[in-house]
């Protein structure tokens, strides 16, 4: 044990040797302290380049490995999490930590990944979450939330009591890899410094004891002792920018309406940290997710954060989103976002890796490649007529950050004055560079160069990767103490000596290879590339040194030992490979690879592909029809009464009594009430009113008849005057329906879409109702209601997976309901709900990462809305009311990828409809992946 841990250590001190090393299987505690430039560990200076991943969207706990390995691999160091409390807490009192909710497990993954963690437990998250990670039940707990007031503090303090422990004994400071703490989350509109000072002040009696921060608003700092040094001040103000807004819809024409995405210095004793800095967007206006990548694409990608890293001297950056998933059960804020939240991310909710996931790593590995950049000041820069120029230097080694970035559409030339040269430079439309000068490179000295650096190792000799945008010119200037020997290997690049300083000029184009020997330095390789060469570049640090690869699609890890290169890498086609690395044999996945070294020294060699998929159709449904609530006779003596007279809410119910669902301990999902009267047989109409939040509606049966359905309301801003009857529906009663005399049921069914955030601070929007808040019946002087939700809270999959349909509550959701009974679909539904099921089975390619989607007729249907149920796990709602999305993602795990599965999908009619059914396809598919065990069913 003892040998392991020293082991490991040399390990982690070896990997420490190049650039920021993130934890590798930590084991050491360290310390973590900072000043106005930058976090440190140990006293060493770290730049901090995290991507937002958010656990609770990805319902399968061995793909959280994938996505935090394709983080890892694009040169991030760490990921910033939020923890829900909502999705751990189904009733007060009650956490679980299990199953997709072991964020033990999460804290581990990233330990063995190399990712630190910012670990951010609200307990307001906001995220689009129902609730803004706030539990449904806190709706009912008096006590402003997010204030000092009593009765919310004691429930957060619960919420903390289970959460900070966890993450306490993950800190980097106990060897594990949870680098910084971030309390609330943009709290600045109703402030209370006291509930500020007691979220920190509970953490530290918590144990935890890294730097504590916070992410301010809209560019603004706050929190911070020059804002306030009075209780809740933060050590580490963190500030979030969005620049490119929202509106997905207008990505073509969109640029920066939300500011210039500099991030702010709050404060001089704490380095500048942009907590969010946007990488993606919410789809506000249903345009699709592949509307919002391009509203934050390669080019803002550049712009925006290459102009930050040097604009604002920043040297801790997190993402948002890394990786987005997916709103599956009913963890969503229904008003601002759909089943989907792929966020127009660089890994998308298929677990693809996009375009801008590659510029992500150009960047990554840059920041990884240049130590110098944790210290800088702001100093002069050079200049560049028609393009916008700035610069840092670090003062301790002199070394030059220069920005040179283009704010217009066209392409700019231009000439560069740098370090005593002139440098043509072409940059095009909106793209930018950081370029530098005055570093020691390996046993280098780089003076200048007009192509960006990707990265620098030490393999045999001196190798480096620098690039620019395919066509335009490029010169790296170099030091030598006498003439080096230049040899071209391949490209056309031309060189020239004089005053010690080696110039070679080129054109950026497919890889130009330049081996430099003599001049009194070690011997180099340069490798020239373009965007698009040096992006197909992987890195991993060894204990055998760095390893760069170049031809599979992904490189997960590598290991080297006694001359042989072990490679865990996905490949998508077929191809050729190419392995710088202290090693003569090569293998992937465990797999003998034949090489032969090439004149650059690497080895190269042929990888296969992933195999061929096929999915079975889905051509076996059965069907269903259900909704026995709504017949007279049901028996709901189990049922609970709805009998309260006030609540919590500042929305007044408009009749008594109060029938908000939440009151009833029915937070999510499906509701169903039954009223019941005494008919004269006069009354003619049923007034009713819902509130669902955005994209629900509610159904109406009287004595068994039904009577039609409404839109529910949404009240989603407490900015608006409020609206005094959100979700009305008027039902006309036919004729001869309600005998004089005779007992009347009324039945409804009401969807919850979930709560609105808190993102205000402010109860009026938070505390919204859902559910019924208003039902009247002419002439009837009282209904005597009782209402039923979700039955109970599944044991596996969460109190957010279930609402209360009858299907849901007897089981039909489930993979071993027993449908031998249920006659052939004919897809034909009456107004009402239907379930169909299908078995299906599927015997996908081992060690292959096949991403199976569940794809629906891209007319979306009015008039209906389909939930879908796999294996029991709700993961998304189809329908044109809910949003434009017609394709969602079965997680492996949570799809058995060898064996067999059940798929069913609740059909809510608002009238009679023919539904289509949809068919399995393929998202993507890679030989390689990680291993994914099936999650419990
Ligand atoms: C920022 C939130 O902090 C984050 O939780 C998420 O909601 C994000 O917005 C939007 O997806 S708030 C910022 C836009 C003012």
């Amino acid at each position: 044990m003892k040998i392991r841990r020293i082991l490991l250590a040399v390990v982690l001190a070896l990997a420490g040797l190049a650039g920021f090393a993130a934890p590798s299987a930590a084991t050491a505690a360290h310390t973590v302290t900072y000043n106005k430039y930058s976090l440190m560990l140990d006293g060493r200076r770290i730049l901090v380049q995290a991507a937002e991943f958010h656990y609770f969207r990805l319902p399968s706990p061995d793909l959280w490995r994938d996505i935090l390995q394709k983080e890892k691999a694009a040169g991030f160091n760490a990921i910033s999490v939020y923890f829900s409390w909502a999705f751990h807490s189904p009733a007060p009192g009650q956490y679980d930590f299990t199953g997709v909710r072991d964020v033990d497990r999460l804290l581990r993954m990233a330990e063995e990944t190399g990712l630190w963690v910012i670990a951010r437990p609200g307990p307001y998250i906001n995220a689009e979450t129902s609730g803004g990670g706030f539990p449904a039940w806190l709706k009912t707990v008096p006590g402003r939330a997010r204030s000092s007031d009593a009765g919310y503090t004691a429930a957060y303090h619960d919420w903390l009591a289970h959460i900070n422990p966890i993450i306490a004994r993950h800190q980097v400071t106990r060897g594990g890899s949870v680098l910084l703490y971030n309390v609330e989350n943009e709290y600045a509109v109703n402030t209370d410094a006291v509930y500020m000072q007691d979220l920190q002040d509970t953490a530290r009696a918590g144990g935890i004891d890294v730097p504590i921060t916070t992410n301010d608003c809209c560019d603004a700092g706050s929190w911070s002792s020059t804002w306030g040094s009075g209780p809740g001040a933060v050590q580490i103000p963190g500030v979030d920018d969005y620049p490119q807004s929202f509106e997905c819809q207008n990505a073509s024409t969109t640029w920066g309406p939300w500011g210039a995405g500099v991030t702010e210095r709050v404060r001089d004793d704490a380095p500048v940290f942009a907590a969010e800095y946007q990488a993606g967007s919410i789809d506000l206006n249903n345009a699709g997710y592949e509307a919002c990548r391009d509203l934050t694409g390669v080019q803002y990608t550049k712009f925006f954060q290459k102009g930050n890293m040097v604009l604002s001297g920043a040297t801790g950056f997190n993402y948002y989103m890394g990786f987005g998933g997916t709103n599956w059960g009913w963890i969503g804020q229904p008003n601002d976002v759909y089943t989907s939240y792929d966020y127009g991310a660089a890994i998308d909710e298929s677990r693809q890796l996009t375009d801008k996931y590659f510029e992500f790593k150009r960047q990554g590995y840059f920041l990884q490649a240049v130590p110098p950049l944790t210290k800088t000041d702001p100093s002069t820069a050079p200049v560049a007529a028609g393009l916008e120029t700035a610069a840092r230097t670090n003062p301790d080694t002199g070394t030059q950050f220069v920005l040179v970035r283009n704010g217009s559409t066209e392409a700019v030339s231009s000439t560069l004055a740098w370090n005593g040269y002139s440098l043509p430079v072409t940059l095009p439309g909106h793209d930018a560079k950081v370029l530098v000068g005055g570093f020691d490179l390996g046993g280098q000295r780089l003076v200048a160069s007009t192509s960006e650096l990707l990265t620098t190792a030490f393999i045999n000799r001196d190798v480096a990767v620098f690039y620019g945008a395919e066509g335009t010119p490029g010169t790296t200037v170099l030091r030598y103490s006498n003439a080096p020997t230049v040899k071209v290997l391949s490209g056309t690049v031309s060189s020239s000596y004089s005053n010690g300083n080696l110039r070679l000029d080129y054109t950026h184009s497919g890889l130009a290879r330049v081996l430099i020997s003599g001049g009194g330095h070690r011997p180099m390789l340069l490798l020239l590339g373009t965007d698009d060469t040096a992006g197909s570049f992987w890195r991993a640090d060894t204990a055998g040194g760095p390893v760069l690869v170049r031809g599979t699609s992904l490189l997960r890890s590598a290991s080297v030992s006694h001359g042989s290169i072990a490679l865990q890498a996905d490949t998508s086609a077929p191809g050729a490979v190419e392995v710088f690395g202290n090693g003569r044999d090569l293998t992937v996945n465990g797999r003998p690879i034949s090489t032969r070294t090439s004149p650059s020294g690497s080895l190269e060699g042929n990888l296969p592909g992933p195999r061929a998929i096929s999915l079975p159709a889905l051509d076996g449904w059965k069907q269903a029809a259900e909704a026995p609530e709504a017949q007279p006779r049901f028996d709901d003596s189990r049922w609970t009464v709805a009998g309260k007279t006030s609540s919590l809410s500042t929305f007044q119910p408009l009749t008594q009594p109060v029938l908000f669902s939440d009151e009833y301990g029915y937070h999510a999902g499906s509701v169903w009430y039954r009223g019941r009267f005494t008919a004269t047989g006069s009354e003619t109409t049923v007034s009713l009113n819902a509130i669902t939040g955005k994209r629900g509606d509610y159904l109406v049966w009287l004595n068994g008849r039904y009577l039609g359905s409404a839109a529910g309301g949404v009240q989603a801003d407490s900015d608006v005057p409020a609206n005094p009857s959100p979700g009305a529906g008027k039902f006309t009663i036919p004729a001869g329906l309600l005998p004089a005399g005779k007992p009347a049921v009324l039945s409804v069914l009401v969807q919850n879409m979930g709560n609105n955030d808190d993102w205000t601070a402010e109860d009026s929007r938070f505390r919204q109702p859902r559910g019924l808040v208003g039902a009247a019946v002419d002439g009837v002087p009282a209904i005597s209601w009782k209402i039923q939700g979700r039955a109970r809270v599944d044991p596996v999959r969460g109190g957010l997976n279930n609402g209360g349909l009858f299907g849901e509550r007897a089981g039909w959701s489930l993979p071993g309901y027993r449908d031998g009974s249920w006659p052939s679909a004919t897809f034909a539904v009456p107004a009402g709900v239907t379930w169909l099921r299908d078995d299906f089975t599927v015997d996908l390619p081992r060690g292959q990462d096949t991403s199976v989607t569940l794809r629906f007729g891209d007319a979306i249907p009015q008039g209906y809305r389909t939930i879908i149920y796999l294996n029991g796990w709700m993961l998304g709602q189809y329908g044109a009311a809910i949003g434009p999305q017609t394709s969602f993602v079965l997680p492996a795990g949570v799809l058995r990828q060898n064996g067999r599965n059940t798929l069913a999908l609740a059909v809510i009619a608002e009238q009679p409809a023919t539904v289509t059914p949809p068919q399995l396809a393929v998202a993507g598919s890679q030989r390689g992946g990680v291993p994914v065990r099936d999650v419990a069913s």
